[in-house]
C-alpha cells in the first residue's frame, strides 16, 4: 500500500492531468478547500512523527525525495505551526506599514508609489517584495531556520545546506501582479540551492498560488529575457519555450509549503481577489 494511503494521508499531487484549465483551477480549489476542513489530507512528515510512526516517516522521505527528483517540486504539507505562522503574519505586517525598520533594500515598492504620491495605497498594499529579512529580523530568521525546512532541503540537496536568501512576494488583494514563467537559476546562476516555498496564506489558483512544470528540472538551463511588467517596478526575467497546457497548479493552504528545484520551471498569476495572498521563499545553499 502506498504510505501515503497507509497514513490516511492525500496527496495534492493526485492532480489529474488531461483537464482543461479551469477544470484544474476547480480541482484546485476542491483540494485547498478539503485541506482546510480536515488537515489529515496533508502530507506532511511532521504528522507522522507526532503519532511516532518512525517507520513510516522513513518510507515518507523516501516517497517524497522521489517525488521531488522526478518532478523538480513537491507539495510537502505544513511546516511551521498557527503560532509562528501567526508571529510571521504580524512581523510583515509591521514590516510592510513601517512599524519595524529594515534597510531600504529589503523593500520594493510597486512601480511610481510614494508616500507623498500614493495613488490611494497604504504602504503595506503598495509593498510588492520583501527581500533578505532574515540578517535583520528575528522572527523571519527563526522561521528559515526551522529545522524540518532545513532537513528537508538537506535531503534534496543529499548534503548539508546554509540558508542563503529569503523573499516575500506579497501579491496584495486586487492588485497583485504576475511573476512570469522562470527557472531561479536564470537569476542566481548554478550554485546548488534550493527553495521552500512556505504559504503565509491560502495560496489558490484564484489569488496567484504557483504553476510548476513537472520535470522541468531536467531541462538545464533556457533562454530567457529580462521584462517590465505593468505595476512591477523591477526587471523580471521570462523563459520563452513552455507549453502551459503541462503545467499544474500548486494550491498550498498558510503554514504550509511547496519546495522546488531551481531549474524547474515556475509561475504565478494576479491577484485579484479581495485578500493578499503572501508567501515566505526560503532558499538554502549547499555547503
Ligand atoms: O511567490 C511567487 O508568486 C513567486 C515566487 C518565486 O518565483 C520563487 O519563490 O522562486
Amino acid at each position: 500500500m502506498d504510505v501515503l494511503q497507509k497514513l490516511g494521508l492525500v496527496s495534492f499531487r493526485a492532480q489529474p492531468r488531461n483537464l482543461s484549465a479551469s477544470a484544474i483551477k476547480d480541482f484546485s480549489t476542491a483540494l485547498i478547500l478539503a485541506a482546510q476542513r480536515a488537515p489529515a489530507v496533508e502530507m506532511t512528515l511532521a504528522r507522522a512523527y507526532e503519532r511516532g510512526l518512525m517507520n513510516e516517516m522513513i518510507d515518507l522521505k523516501s516517497e517524497v525525495k522521489q517525488r521531488f527528483d522526478i518532478d523538480g517540486f513537491v507539495n510537502f504539507g505544513r511546516v511551521v505551526d498557527d503560532a509562528e505562522l501567526q508571529a510571521l503574519r504580524v512581523r510583515i505586517d509591521e514590516i510592510g506599514d513601517g512599524i519595524v525598520a529594515v534597510p531600504a533594500g529589503c523593500i520594493r515598492f510597486q512601480e511610481g508609489w510614494s508616500a507623498e504620491s500614493s495613488g490611494g495605497l497604504s504602504r503595506r498594499e503598495a509593498t510588492w517584495q520583501l527581500l533578505d529579512l532574515h540578517p535583520h529580523d528575528d522572527v523571519v530568521r527563526a522561521i528559515c531556520e526551522t529545522p524540518l525546512i532545513r532537513e528537508t532541503i538537506e535531503d534534496f540537496l543529499e548534503g548539508p545546506a546554509r540558508l542563503w536568501s529569503d523573499q516575500v512576494i506579497m501579491k496584495p488583494a486586487h492588485h497583485g501582479s504576475v511573476v512570469p514563467w522562470h527557472q531561479d537559476t536564470s537569476y542566481w546562476g548554478q550554485e546548488k540551492r534550493m527553495t521552500c516555498w512556505l504559504a503565509i496564506d491560502d495560496a489558490t489558483p484564484a489569488n496567484g498560488c504557483m504553476r510548476m512544470i513537472p520535470g522541468s528540472h531536467r531541462r538545464g538551463q533556457l533562454e530567457y529575457t529580462p521584462r517590465v511588467f505593468d505595476g512591477v517596478d523591477v526587471h523580471l526575467l521570462e523563459t520563452n519555450a513552455v507549453d502551459p497546457d503541462t503545467q499544474i497548479y500548486v494550491p498550498v493552504p498558510a503554514g504550509c509549503a511547496s519546495f522546488h528545484h531551481p531549474l524547474t520551471l515556475h509561475a504565478s498569476d494576479v491577484n485579484s481577489t479581495a485578500h493578499s495572498r503572501r508567501a515566505l521563499a526560503i532558499t538554502y545553499q549547499a555547503v
